[in-house]
């Protein structure tokens, strides 16, 4: 039985970006066949329609079907894989309230959808901003399917924190392990060097803490905006990229911990409910856990405390707007 994957916003920048490597087998593995569901807004559909005619054009041979659509009940209808990049970015002038009601009005009616829609043993990846609370919205609005089946991505963070590390260090990136941020996917994330390891060092004893902390952490978070003024466009293609590896390791498995923002139990003292970047251990099959019992001390649990806190007036905003 080939799989149903259902891509939003499939014809802006990172769909352009990911949708080549989904058909091509990078997310699900090389011998899953598969069916695309595009969800645009109108204005977009036909861009998408190009896009789907350069996916036929590559004749991928596990690329059974494309549909393209704008009624999100179509879109997520026998879904297995849901990939939500579509979103309502902040536009000048915008406060926070108009961008998470305007962003509500998008992941509301999709997770309404799922829920009615979508196979049973779906599993969601919200990439859209604000991500964690977007995915918060969708999840709280599909009360029929467990909420372990939703996740927002922090993984491009986690990607982008290995990589400035291994420069730090001139080793590889496959020399460090475990290395996960916690938190909302902001500028406040947190890049946990305490419990990351680098050849099997401590990586917070390979590097000084003033480098840690005032370079190092902010250059992390500010990463999407540092990209943003040499391109003079957003992250697409390491969007694209660290997506796919999130997808992919939830499937089929990982032998490090990696960063994924799932709804909390309670761990680590986050709140229950938020939907928080946590470490994960990752079976395959679409199971995760959250690592438990590892070093938060003082330095670390300062940190988180801000990154929730952020959550949770993101949280009480969405409330009080009635979209959960
Ligand atoms: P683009 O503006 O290029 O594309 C967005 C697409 O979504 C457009 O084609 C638009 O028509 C479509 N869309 C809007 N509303 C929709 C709806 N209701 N249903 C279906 N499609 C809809 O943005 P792009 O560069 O592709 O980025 C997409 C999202 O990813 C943005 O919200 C962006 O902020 C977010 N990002 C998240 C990252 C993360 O790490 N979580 C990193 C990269 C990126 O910044």
């Amino acid at each position: 039985m080939s799989k149903t994957v259902t891509v939003t916003g499939a014809a802006g920048a990172i769909g352009y970006a990911i949708l080549f490597r989904i058909a091509s087998g990078q997310m699900l593995g090389p011998d899953e066949k598969l069916r695309l569901k595009l969800l645009e807004i109108e204005p977009a559909l036909k861009a998408a329609e190009g896009t789907a005619m350069e996916l036929y054009d590559c004749a991928f041979p596990l690329l059974e079907s494309i549909d393209i659509t704008a009624d999100p009940k179509e879109a997520f209808d026998g879904a297995n894989v849901c990939l939500l990049i579509g979103a309502r970015p902040r536009q000048r002038g915008m406060e926070r309230a108009d961008l998470l009601e305007a962003n509500g009005q998008i992941f509301k009616p999709q997770g309404q959808a799922i829920n009615d829609h979508a196979a049973d043993d779906v599993r969601v990846l919200v990439v859209g901003n604000p991500a964690n609370t977007n995915c918060l919205i969708a999840m709280n609005n599909a009360p029929d399917v467990p909420r372990e089946r939703f996740s927002a991505m922090t993984r491009l963070d986690e990607n982008r924190a290995v990589s400035m590390l291994a420069q730090k260090l001139n080793v590889g990136v496959e020399d460090i392990r475990d290395l996960v941020v916690w938190g909302n996917h902001s500028p406040t994330m947190f890049p946990d060097l305490f419990n990351a390891r680098v050849k099997g060092q401590r990586a917070v004893d390979l590097v000084e803490m003033e480098w840690y902390e005032n370079e190092y952490i902010p250059r992390v978070g500010k990463r999407g905006a540092e990209i943003i003024e040499a391109r003079g466009a957003s992250s697409a293609a390491s969007a694209a990229n660290a997506a796919i590896d999130h997808v992919r390791d939830w499937m089929l498995g990982a032998d490090s911990l990696h960063s994924m923002a799932v709804a909390s139990n309670g761990e680590y003292g986050v709140e229950e409910g938020l939907v928080s970047s946590f470490p994960v251990r990752l079976s395959g099959g679409g199971e995760y856990e959250i690592a438990e019992g590892l070093e938060v001390g003082d330095f670390a649990r300062s940190k988180l405390e801000i990154t929730v806190g952020e959550l949770k007036e993101e949280r009480d905003a969405v409330k009080q707007l009635g979209l959960i």
